[in-house]
């Protein structure tokens, strides 16, 4: 039984700040200067315990973080038992409990959502059921303050915490999902720790990496891929790679082949956290990183193949710069194709009608046109356009596919299987019993059924997706170039418009067309027409704008492409234009 006064003195302890009208619950959780968070963390430890009761017992998540944004924000994502977002109709509760004016009415959320949770789980004492909260942070230097609230609270309530310390977002949410492996189809849970997280991977990458020789065609690495360097932007990225990075050495002494060499840089205390270097600036600016390490450690390194982190390493975009010093950038899009094409191709070499697995892309409209127009006319593959936000683009690629693979541009991904590519694998396996081990068909079963291994299925991340990329380039015996000559993307422009208020701006359920106000869709439109025609191009893709609220700042995007970057700006002028 929980005791009430003790949990209403929690919450008048860290009362609603008197500057703030209310928290929202954004694209990805809360996102706030970090003093405004205390009164809600408390809240969000109660309700977690709650989330967790409400499944029965299933163990749920907790991850204090702000991502990309600057050092000075916090936040916090929540992970359902399956390891993925919390549940839509859950965010609600979550939005209110955190709201309540004061300890007397948060206790009433808290007494109805007790009541509804006892009555669906009725247990022999009269409690509630069992509760398991795990709790994982950022490198920010208000996160242990802010988790030790989420802790307190999610204690008082009688829930069983594992506090993880400082983790990336992706690991959390990997524990959650293995803690309760028993319950999701083809997840074979594994040790819901830091060490069980390393050696899945670990483990994967390295026996995928092995099976390189076999086809006759991979097993190489080129110039420009022997040096990994990681820009981890002076965040929790950089200290988990450099545990891969020990672990590598190990691999490598056992005689792995084919491992690059890892090199991390920008370790949280060396740089700003997330400032001139991390994925989001990478990806936005469309420049490299700065390196904030000392010289020392910079020394000979290769400019040749490098990834970006973003603050919670849940992001991931590569980039490199060639012979001729010029900077190229390997963005979100251009891993959906190469992930994509990669696994459709080896499942062809089992199944050439293609017809047994059904496999897709989601996107969002930030994709570069060039990339959807490559997925379907060269990958061949389904692409469907979904809404912005992690937890749509993963709900559409769960619907979707049995292999279903998102990214959004900005390099946060990862790929589902589905339980008929679990049975597919079965049915291979039965069926090529027997035949000799090195044709083709056996090499690609043997590739097909390490993935679900080494690809974190609960979010994007990208200490796995960088492994993901890594030796899919090793397998194919790809450099840089090959991967970033696929195709050339659209010049394009993003910008922001502060506006009085965001919400004026509606759009179509996937962000592809404005909604309102009611002429605004139309003239985007004429302007994309008059834009197609002086541009005059037969072929590729067209001139394409959309603009939409932001959800998580005060303002609405712009974002136009087209087939020059003059054409790209002056079309985005025209939509600030149509907004102001
Ligand atoms: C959040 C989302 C990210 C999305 C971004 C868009 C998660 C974990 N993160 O950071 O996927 O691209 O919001 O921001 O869902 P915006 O709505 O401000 O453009
Ligand atoms: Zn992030």
């Amino acid at each position: 039984p929980i005791p009430p006064a003790q949990l209403a003195s929690l919450i008048d302890a860290h009362p609603k700040p008197p500057t703030l009208s209310s928290y929202s619950y954004g694209t990805a959780g809360f996102r706030y200067p970090a003093p405004l968070l205390p009164c809600a963390f408390v809240r969000m430890g109660i309700f977690s315990a709650l989330r967790s009761a409400s499944l029965g017992g299933e163990e749920v998540g907790v991850m204090i973080t702000a991502s990309h944004n600057p050092e000075e924000d916090n936040g916090m994502k929540l992970a359902d038992s399956n390891g993925g977002m919390l549940d839509a109709a859950w965010e609600e509760h979550a939005v209110s409990l955190a709201n309540a004016p004061n300890s007397k009415e948060a206790m009433v959320l808290i007494s109805t959502l007790t009541r509804y949770i006892k009555g669906k789980y009725p247990q022999k004492n009269g409690g509630l059921p069992k509760m398991v909260v795990h709790v994982g942070r950022d490198t920010r230097s208000h996160s242990p303050g802010l988790a030790k609230l989420v802790v307190r609270a999610a204690l008082a309530m009688g829930a069983t915490v594992i506090d993880h310390g400082e983790v990336s977002t992706p690991m959390l949410h990997h524990f959650v999902m293995h803690a309760n492996g028993h319950l999701l189809p083809g997840i074979i849970p594994q040790r819901c720790n830091e060490s069980g997280y390393y050696e899945i991977m670990a483990f994967s990458y390295a026996a995928l990496l092995r099976t390189g020789k076999l086809d006759g065609v991979g097993g190489k690495r080129l110039a420009n891929t022997k040096e990994l360097v990681i820009d981890g932007a002076c965040g929790i990225g950089a200290l988990k790679i450099d545990t891969f990075r020990k672990i590598f050495g190990k691999l490598n002494a056992e005689g792995c082949v084919g491992l690059p060499m890892l090199r991390t840089v920008n370790f949280p205390g060396e740089g700003p956290l997330n400032e001139i270097c991390g994925a989001e600036y990478v990806q936005k600016l469309q420049l490299p990183p700065n390196l904030y390490s000392p010289k020392d450690k910079l020394m000979g390194m290769s400019k040749g193949y490098m990834t970006s982190f973003d603050g919670d390493a849940d992001r991931v975009v590569f980039h490199f710069e060639d012979v001729n010093g010029k900077f190229h950038l390997l963005d979100g899009d251009k891993i959906a194709v190469l992930v994509s094409s990669f696994i459709q191709e080896e499942l062809r070499c089992i199944d050439p009608d293609g017809q047994a697995v059904k496999c897709g892309v989601v996107q969002t409209a930030y994709a570069n046109g060039s990339s959807t127009l490559y997925l379907k006319n060269v990958v061949k593959t389904n692409v469907v356009v979904a809404k912005t936000g992690v937890k749509f683009v993963h709900a559409a690629a769960h619907h979707h596919f049995d292999v279903g693979v998102y990214f959004e541009a900005n390099g946060h991904g990862t790929v589902l299987f589905g339980p008929k590519f679990y049975d597919f694998i079965a049915q291979a396996d039965a069926k090529l019993r027997g035949t000799p081990r090195n044709n083709r068909a056996n090499i690609a079963l043997r590739r097909l059924r390490l993935l679900p291994a080494l690809v974190n299925q609960s979010v994007g991340d990208a200490m796995s997706d960088m492994l993901l990329v890594d030796a899919i380039l090793y397998l194919r015996g790809w450099d840089l170039n090959t991967w970033a000559q696929l195709y050339s993307d659209m010049p394009s422009k993003q910008a922001k418009v502060k506006v009085a208020d965001r919400t004026v701006i509606a759009t179509n359920d996937n962000e592809t067309a404005a909604t309102a106000p009611e002429a605004l869709q139309k003239a985007l439109q004429s302007a994309m027409d008059a834009m197609a025609a002086a541009e005059n191009r037969s072929d590729g893709p067209k001139p394409r704008c959309f603009v939409r609220p932001s959800g998580t700042e005060d303002a609405v995007r712009v974002y136009a492409e087209a087939n020059t970057q003059n054409g790209a700006d002056s079309l985005a002028s025209e939509a600030m234009m149509l907004i102001y």
